[in-house]
């Protein structure tokens, strides 16, 4: 395998978590690049489930050094609560690496969060509420705390004296909400330092030597390309890059180190949040695929709204991320219906669009354009085989990898780690 990325190609929770398990099988180092807690990625091993939110799914395998890289932001309470989780359940976290720069959410984040949704009303984003967007602002904007300063008494205190002078005055006479104390986090987040001191390192020297040694590195996004804060359906997205290239400015690796780049996608599609979603279903339909599909954010419960295949975003996903092949999940979910579509482009007035519009005030007049299939009444969690598919399932798959232009490596028919399929189509 060498260097693999996998990269959500639609809205989030195509089942990278899932898929990066299974390839993880092979691999020496699994490095997340990007987004938070706000993340949740369910794994299925045997008859134990696994959610996980910041940890890499490759934690699973014993032998796998698993990494927090630069481009994370680190809710420290959540991730030594997660060790414990992990720990409770058998797993043993030893191999495990968090970058020295990776930003820290506090307390002011989540709460700005949280009021900023309030404070929008109508147009809010439908964050997850874990303080993303501001962490990154705070960030972009040169007012962070990294994991490094968490080991830094002096530091810590210097920082978030300045920080807090600005927040406390937009938390008190913004929002109407109380303001945070310099002591108070001081303490509490030095206690968190002190636990994770032995985990915080310098990443990219370390991701980076073990790939000139040839190991095998996988990269796992969370989210997906149309939450990308560049190239996803702005402003209804997160505050990180999902995409391909968020692993190299996330890692501290260069694009030559990288080999293929794996786009999960969903057999359908699912969004979390608000924002604009062209092939929704908003009637029974939709229920029906929710149910089946177990269509629940790991993270927050909410329900995803679902709707069929759309192919425009997802050839648009092969073009901003540099596709090598396509991962499809979820198949199983789709058995036993009549009729199946999938939107090969967009009708926008008067015109046919066949790529993916940037300009969000045309995206939300369009109107999908569909090709129907028919459905397979067989049940494909058993399968294992791809020649043994319903011949209206392959007509399905083939007509997916011809439109959005990539081959399918990858097919996921079940939650568990056998009801997986390896091909190259
Ligand atoms: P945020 O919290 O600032 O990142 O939210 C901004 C938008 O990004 C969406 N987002 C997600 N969409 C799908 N899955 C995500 N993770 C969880 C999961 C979601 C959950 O795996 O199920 O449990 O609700 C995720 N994280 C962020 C979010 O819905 C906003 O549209
Ligand atoms: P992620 O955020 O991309 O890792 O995806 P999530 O874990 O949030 O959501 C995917 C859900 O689908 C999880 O509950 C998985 O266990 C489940 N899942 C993954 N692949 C399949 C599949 O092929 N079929 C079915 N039925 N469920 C799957
Ligand atoms: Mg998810």
């Amino acid at each position: 395998m060498a260097t693999v990325v996998v990269v959500g190609s639609q809205w989030g929770d195509e089942g990278k978590g899932k898929i990066t398990d299974m390839i993880s099988r092979k691999a020496d180092f699994v490095v997340r690049y990007q987004g938070g807690n706000n993340a949740g990625h369910t794994v299925v091993v045997g008859d134990k489930e696994f959610k996980l939110h910041l940890v890499p799914s490759g934690i699973l395998y014993e032998d796998t050094t698993c990494i927090i890289a630069n481009g994370v932001v680190v809710d420290p309470a959540v991730l030594i609560e997660e060790l414990d989780y992990l720990a409770n359940k058998g797993v043993e976290v030893t191999d495990f690496h968090i970058s020295s720069n990776a930003h820290v959410i506090m307390p002011y984040h989540r709460a700005l969060d949280k009021l900023e949704e309030e404070r929008k009303g109508n147009g809010k984003i439908g964050t997850t509420g874990k303080g993303i967007g501001p962490v990154y602002m705070d960030k972009i904007g040169r007012f962070g705390i990294r994991m490094v300063d968490l080991l830094d008494e002096e530091a810590l205190r210097e920082k978030l004296e300045k920080t807090l002078a600005l927040k406390n005055i937009m938390l008190e006479k913004v929002y109407e909400a109380d303001g945070f104390e310099v002591d108070e986090l001081v303490a509490e987040y030095l206690e968190y330092g002190k636990k994770l001191e032995s985990f915080v390192t310098d990443t990219s020297y370390f991701i980076n030597q073990a790939i000139n040694k040839g190991a095998n590195v996988l990269f796992e996004g969370a989210q997906g390309t149309l939450l990308d804060i560049d190239h996803g359906t702005y402003p209804f997205v997160t505050s990180s890059n999902p995409t391909s290239g968020g692993v190299c400015t996330g890692t501290g690796v260069g694009p030559t180190k990288i080999e293929d780049v794996i786009g999960i996608v969903k057999a359908y599609t699912t969004r979390v949040g608000e924002g604009p979603f062209p092939t929704e279903l908003t009637g029974e339909m939709g229920e029906i695929i929710r149910d089946k599909g177990g269509e629940f954010g790991t993270t927050t419960g909410r329900p995803r709204r679902c709707g069929w295949f759309d192919a425009t975003i997802v050839k648009y996903a092969n073009r901003v991320n540099g596709l090598t092949s396509l991962a499809i999940t979820k198949l199983d979910v789709l058995d036993g219906l009549e009729k199946i579509k999938i939107c090969t482009g967009y009708k926008y007035k008067d015109e046919v669009l066949e790529e993916f519009p940037t300009n969000q005030n045309i995206l939300e007049e369009c109107e999908p354009i569909y090709e129907e299939f028919p459905g397979w009444e067989e049940d494909t969690s058993k399968i294992r085989e791809y020649d043994e598919l319903p011949e209206n399932a392959k007509k399905y798959l083939d007509r997916i990898s011809e439109l959005v232009g990539t081959k399918i490596s990858i097919l996921s028919v079940g939650p568990k780690r056998a009801e997986t399929m390896i091909l190259d189509k």
